[in-house]
């Protein structure tokens, strides 16, 4: 009996002992077997990346983890190049020749770039190239050239129809600021709109074009940190003018740098830096909040002044997911209202295809947030891009008015906006007005608000009893 007990205790024992075994071997086959799948995968990725087959998904794979394994002695560079209205093209010349059309694209470009770079058709209409080699930043603009030069070269045999395409392009190289995959990508996006703002067959290299080195950069990028942790950041205000009523209607808030020993620093001077780091969405909601501060204030000592405060928002900080929540959290903790709150937007990110912008600007505006297209230019002045857009104020720049003056059918376009503005509901600002001879012009024009240093320059706000 006793006997009978051990041994049943014993084949227990080692049943157990096995299930232990077979599980823990099983375990580590498993493991090996996900490593070999993931070293396949990466295998797969890079092969893929010489033959330059890889898609958009792949490619970011293989950029995020080059992030994951960069350090100081990382570098490289990734050209975005886009063709101009592929969609109607796509439709009419038909999905299979326009995708040749893309092949034979990216196969200029191999032939273009240094060996060893990779050309991957990225999405239908776009290209991206990424290279290792190391170019000064004359270089990276003589490939880019040379790149739109080689793109917009008629496409297709004597026999077929031949492809003219328009190309952009946008170029970012990886440096001590470029924090993670996610900036990069905006940046590279960042670049391509800004390339596309100043025509076809364009390309913008997005780094900060202030400094020469990247060392230089670098030190300059270590001040604008600590520049931030010293309070030396602050905002200005400049007034916008009513024409008919003579008084200032709003206030635009700027921000500033009080530099210790430069001055008094305009963003012109570090905007494109703490835009590629990324930085600007937190400076940005930081001059949220201080502008708030001043607005309760201002009208809590003045609760009948009617005037409304503006602010710029950058392209990039649009493509920030947590914008709109950010600045309704702000406001939510001051007395303020988001229609007394005017946020101003480049134009050229008004009509911006990326969704995260678009859905950016709309959920501002259905927040209550008035806006205000920003910069309007004559390159861009297409009445039509507005009509499906909602705002309260365009801004027209400087040139725009300069140039209606002593031209005969831009003044016609003015004529045309003032005419659409009375109709669509909304006031058009003109900038940079600097003396009486503009204003006149205004008037005669009935144009409704003016700003510039004729009324103005952008002050500290106890100048303006704010
Ligand atoms: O459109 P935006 O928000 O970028 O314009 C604001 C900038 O324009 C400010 O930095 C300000 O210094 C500048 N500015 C304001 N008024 C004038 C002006 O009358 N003339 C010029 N040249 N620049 C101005
Ligand atoms: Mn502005």
């Amino acid at each position: 009996m006793l006997l009978g007990l051990c041994a049943t205790g014993l084949n227990t024992g080692v049943t157990i002992f096995l299930t232990i075994l077979i599980l823990l071997l099983s375990g580590v086959a498993i493991f090996f077997l996900y490593r070999g799948v993931r070293k396949d995968r990466s295998r797969y990725i890079n092969s893929k990346l010489q033959t330059g087959e890889l898609d958009k998904e792949g490619f970011d794979e293989f950029l995020k983890k080059r992030f994951a394994s960069a350090n100081k002695n990382t570098h490289f560079t990734v050209y975005y190049i886009e063709v101009n209205d592929a969609k109607p093209m796509q439709e009419s010349f038909g999905e299979k020749l326009f995708g040749s059309a893309m092949a034979t694209l990216q196969d200029r470009f191999y032939k273009l770039f240094p060996r060893g770079s990779r050309v991957c058709i990225y999405e239908y209409d776009s290209i991206v190239v990424y290279t290792e080699e190391d170019m000064t930043k004359k270089e990276i603009s003589d490939i880019s050239a040379f790149c739109l030069v080689e793109g917009h070269k008629p496409i297709g045999s004597a026999t077929r129809v031949k492809l003219e395409l328009d190309l952009n392009m946008g170029v970012c190289s990886y440096n001590a600021f470029s924090a993670d995959f996610d900036t990069f990508k905006q940046n590279l996006e960042l670049a391509l709109a800004t390339s596309k703002r100043s025509g076809l067959n364009k390309f913008t290299v997005y780094s900060a074009d202030l400094m020469g080195s990247d060392t230089e950069e670098y030190k300059y990028y270590q001040e604008i940190k600590s520049a931030i942790e010293a309070n030396e950041f602050t905002l200005y205000y400049q007034p916008i003018f009513d024409l008919q009523q003579n008084r200032a209607i709003a206030y635009e808030a700027l921000l500033r740098w009080n530099h210790k020993t430069l001055g008094v620093l305009s963003p012109a001077k570090f905007l494109s830096i703490i835009e590629q780091s990324g930085d600007i969405n937190w400076v940005g909601t930081w001059a949220f909040e201080q502008m708030l501060v001043t607005y309760e204030r201002h009208k809590s000592e003045h609760p009948q002044d009617d005037v409304i405060f503006s602010m710029n928002l950058s392209p990039k900080q649009l493509m920030n997911p947590k914008l709109v929540e950010d600045l309704r959290r702000i406001l939510k903790k001051h007395r303020v209202s988001a229609g007394e709150v005017c946020l101003e937007i480049v134009e050229f990110a008004m009509f911006d295809k990326v969704q995260q912008v678009k859905d950016n600007i709309q959920q501002l505006t259905q927040s209550g947030f008035k806006i205000a297209v920003d910069d309007f230019g004559l390159e861009m002045s297409s009445l039509k891009m507005l009509e499906n857009l909602q705002f309260n104020f365009v801004k027209l720049n400087k040139s725009f008015i300069e140039q209606s003056q002593d031209d005969f059918l831009i003044g016609g376009v003015v004529d045309a906006l003032v005419g659409y503005s009375e109709k669509k509901n909304f006031q058009i600002v003109a900038s940079g007005v600097e003396d009486d001879v503009t204003l006149e012009f205004l008037k005669e024009r009935k144009i409704h608000c003016g700003q510039g240093y004729f009324f103005g320059k952008p002050q500290p706000p106890e100048e303006y009893g704010l």
